[in-house]
């Protein structure tokens, strides 16, 4: 094990219990539901990785175009000796684009897939020697404190890639509020933001020609099988993404093939032919409705930067 990553185990079974219990429930309810949280087991982190490279999936190229274009600028207005916090770090391969210009003391990379953040951290540190980092598995959907131990002098948060879209607006103002304790008054957060723009656009991006986003989705059936040990065939449903214009969100759903049931922890579950699992929302902001509800929740707005195609934002808030 590289030593050089120093890993904090905020919760030490957060994913299992909640799981079963968020499962359960939302099987459940009228219209079935998961939170897209369960997609990221270590399959899952890896599929939504190989959907950050297809050509259609545009957020993550034209991120990383405005971070590197913007990694001057975003250090002349957070400082440099930050503690760079990043929620849902992933693969930490954005966080790449601002280490040279931002000289951050340490960083911290919080997700909730523990094998995958321990050795993309890992990875990091390797190729970053100068820098202190700090891996922490948790949710970071819950209320979360600083692992005992991180001094943490001058934290920016950093939470690209639109991961806010995947909360119902009123849930992302609530998870910004949050962060007051991560981000007590004076510090910075910059949050990567997708923005609203034509139908087929974004519905091309969430069905992408090679099916990786369709097997990203199916993979979370295939998590209920192994973790659960649920009776569920995913081939019996199919991926479906469209563009909700009236809740400007693109929906993802399982849509089951035939009438069926499915049972999971001994509980059945009856579907009908056409009937869906809602598995994912995606939202999609104006640059003014995302600057209304993060000053809602308590952060004022710096700087936003952006695409000649205005198809992505990324802003620089200030608690
Ligand atoms: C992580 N999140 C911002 C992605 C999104 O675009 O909502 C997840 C995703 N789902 C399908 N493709 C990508």
């Amino acid at each position: 094990m590289n030593l050089a990553v120093k890993f904090h185990d905020l919760h030490p079974t957060p994913a299992i219990t909640s799981l079963r219990v968020e499962i359960l429930m939302g099987f459940r309810a009228e219209q079935k539901f998961a939170s897209p949280k369960f997609f990221y087991d270590q399959r899952g982190s890896e599929l939504f990785n190989q959907i950050c490279h297809q050509p259609e999936y545009y957020p993550t190229r034209i991120e990383e175009e405005i971070l590197a274009n913007a990694a001057e600028d975003i250090a002349r207005i957070a400082g440099h000796e930050a503690t760079l916090i990043e929620l849902g770090s992933g693969a930490s391969r954005k966080v790449r684009l601002l280490l040279e210009a931002m000289r951050p003391s340490s960083y911290l990379g919080i997700d909730i897939s523990r094998d995958f953040l321990l050795e993309s951290t890992r990875r990091l540190a390797a190729d970053y020697p100068w820098l202190e980092v700090h891996a922490a598995c948790a949710d970071f959907s819950c209320n979360m404190a600083l692992p005992d131990g991180l001094c943490c002098e001058r934290p920016v948060g950093f939470f690209p890639g639109s991961s806010i879209g995947n909360f119902d607006p009123q849930d992302a103002e609530d998870f910004l509020r949050g962060l007051h304790p991560l981000l007590p008054t004076g510090s910075g957060l910059l949050v990567g933001i997708d923005l609203l723009k034509d139908k087929s656009t974004l519905e091309a991006a969430y069905n992408d020609a090679a099916g990786v986003t369709a097997a990203f989705n199916l993979n979370l059936l295939e998590r209920l099988r192994h973790e659960l040990n649920a009776e569920i065939e995913p081939e019996n449903f199919r991926h479906q993404a469209f563009f909700n214009e009236e809740q400007s969100r693109i929906e993802m759903h399982l849509v089951s093939q035939l009438p069926q049931v499915v049972t999971i922890e001994g509980e059945r579950f009856r579907f009908l032919e056409g009937e869906t699992i809602h598995t994912e929302n995606s939202y999609k902001y104006t640059i003014g409705n995302f600057q209304a509800l993060s000053g809602r929740a308590g952060f004022e707005a710096q700087r936003c930067w952006t695409d000649a195609n205005s198809l992505f934002s990324v802003h620089y808030l200030k608690r």
